[in-house]
C-alpha cells in the first residue's frame, strides 16, 4: 500500500469514529444521570454527632461463641480494643462509651469530617468497628475459632448542646446499670439456684434495683457492689494528656470503668474533652 492510500484510510477511519461520537455520546455521558438519584444528607452544623454501633443478632453470636453469661471479660475486652482503634483512626472522636454488644461515639460538634455527611460517618465508623472485631478476634479469643463474620450497624443523633449530649450519656449507662442488675439475678436464679428461665423471669417480675441486690445478697452471697466495674459501669474511651509531655499536647486514648452520671467525671475531665456540660 503506498503511502497516500495509508494516510486516507487512517483519515478515513478517524472520521468515521468522530461521526458515530458525534451521533452516540460516549458510554459514561448516557449514563452518568442515574447519580443524580443518589441521596445523601449532612448532620445539622454545631451539634454534637453520635454514632452508636450496635452488634447484628448478638443473642445468637454470643451463644455461637460460648460467651459467659451474663458478661464475658473476653468480649467486652474485644469491644473495648475495637472502640480505642476506632477513637485511634478518627481523631474528632471525643469521647466514647460502650456496653454489651454496642459503642457510641460521640464525634466534635465542630467537625468537618467528610464534611459532616451522614451516611460516610456511619458507615465508616460501623465499618472500622466490624474490620477491628474480627481483626482482633484472636488476641482475646484464642482458643476459640470464629465462626462466622460479626457485623455493626450504625444509628446517628445529632445533639444541639451539651446538656442534651450528657443526657445521652447517661440514658446509656442507666441502660447498661439496669441490664446489668437483672441479667446478674437471672443467671444466679438459673445457674446458682437451679430455676428455668422462665421460673427466673417470674421470680424477678416487677422486682425494684434494691429487691434484686437482696436476693443476690441472702440467697447467694454476693454482693452486687462488689461485681466489676467493668460490668457495672460499661466503659468509656477517652482522651487523656500524656503526663511528661512539656506541651501537654500529646493524648492518648484510655478506657475508664466509671461513673459518667455524676458530676465528678465531667469536671475532672473537661479539659480533654473539650465540653461544657456544667
Ligand atoms: N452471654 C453473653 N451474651 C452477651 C454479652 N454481651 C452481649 N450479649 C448478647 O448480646 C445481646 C445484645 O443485645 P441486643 O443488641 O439487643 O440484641 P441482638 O439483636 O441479638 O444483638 C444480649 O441480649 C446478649 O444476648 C456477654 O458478655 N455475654
Ligand atoms: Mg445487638
Amino acid at each position: 500500500m503506498t503511502y497516500y492510500k495509508t494516510l486516507a484510510l487512517v483519515t478515513f477511519s478517524i472520521l468515521n469514529v468522530l461521526h458515530i461520537m458525534a451521533k452516540e455520546p460516549p458510554i459514561i455521558n448516557k449514563y452518568v444521570y442515574v447519580k443524580s438519584n443518589e441521596t445523601d444528607s449532612t448532620c445539622l452544623p454545631g451539634c454534637w454527632i453520635v454514632v452508636r454501633v450496635d452488634g447484628k443478632n448478638f443473642h445468637r453470636f454470643s451463644k455461637a461463641h460460648n460467651f459467659t453469661k451474663p458478661n464475658d471479660h473476653r468480649a467486652l475486652g474485644l469491644m473495648n480494643q475495637s472502640a480505642v482503634r476506632v477513637m485511634d483512626e478518627y481523631r474528632d472522636i471525643r469521647i466514647a462509651y460502650g456496653e454489651s454488644d454496642e459503642f457510641s461515639f460521640v464525634i466534635h460538634k465542630d467537625t468537618d469530617m467528610y464534611s459532616r455527611r451522614k451516611i460516610k460517618i456511619a458507615t465508616y465508623i460501623a465499618a472500622c468497628f466490624t474490620a477491628r472485631y474480627q481483626f482482633h478476634w484472636a488476641e482475646f479469643f484464642p482458643e476459640t475459632k470464629l465462626q462466622y463474620p460479626p457485623h455493626f450497624d450504625a444509628h446517628i443523633a445529632e445533639y444541639p448542646n451539651d446538656v442534651m449530649l450528657r443526657d445521652y450519656l447517661s440514658w446509656r449507662q442507666n441502660d447498661c446499670h439496669i441490664n446489668n442488675s437483672y441479667n446478674t439475678v437471672f443467671w444466679a436464679l438459673i445457674e446458682k439456684g437451679g430455676m428455668t428461665p422462665a421460673q427466673a423471669e417470674e421470680r424477678l417480675r416487677g422486682t425494684l434495683f434494691k429487691d434484686k441486690n437482696e436476693i443476690l445478697f441472702s440467697e447467694f452471697g454476693i454482693n452486687y457492689n462488689n461485681e466489676p466495674e467493668l460490668f457495672r459501669k460499661g466503659t468509656t474511651v477517652i482522651r487523656k494528656k500524656v503526663s511528661g509531655d512539656v506541651k501537654c499536647k500529646k493524648t492518648s486514648v484510655v478506657c475508664l470503668n466509671v461513673d459518667i452520671i455524676k458530676n465528678s467525671f465531667w469536671i475532672e475531665n473537661y479539659g480533654s474533652l473539650g465540653v461544657n456540660f456544667m
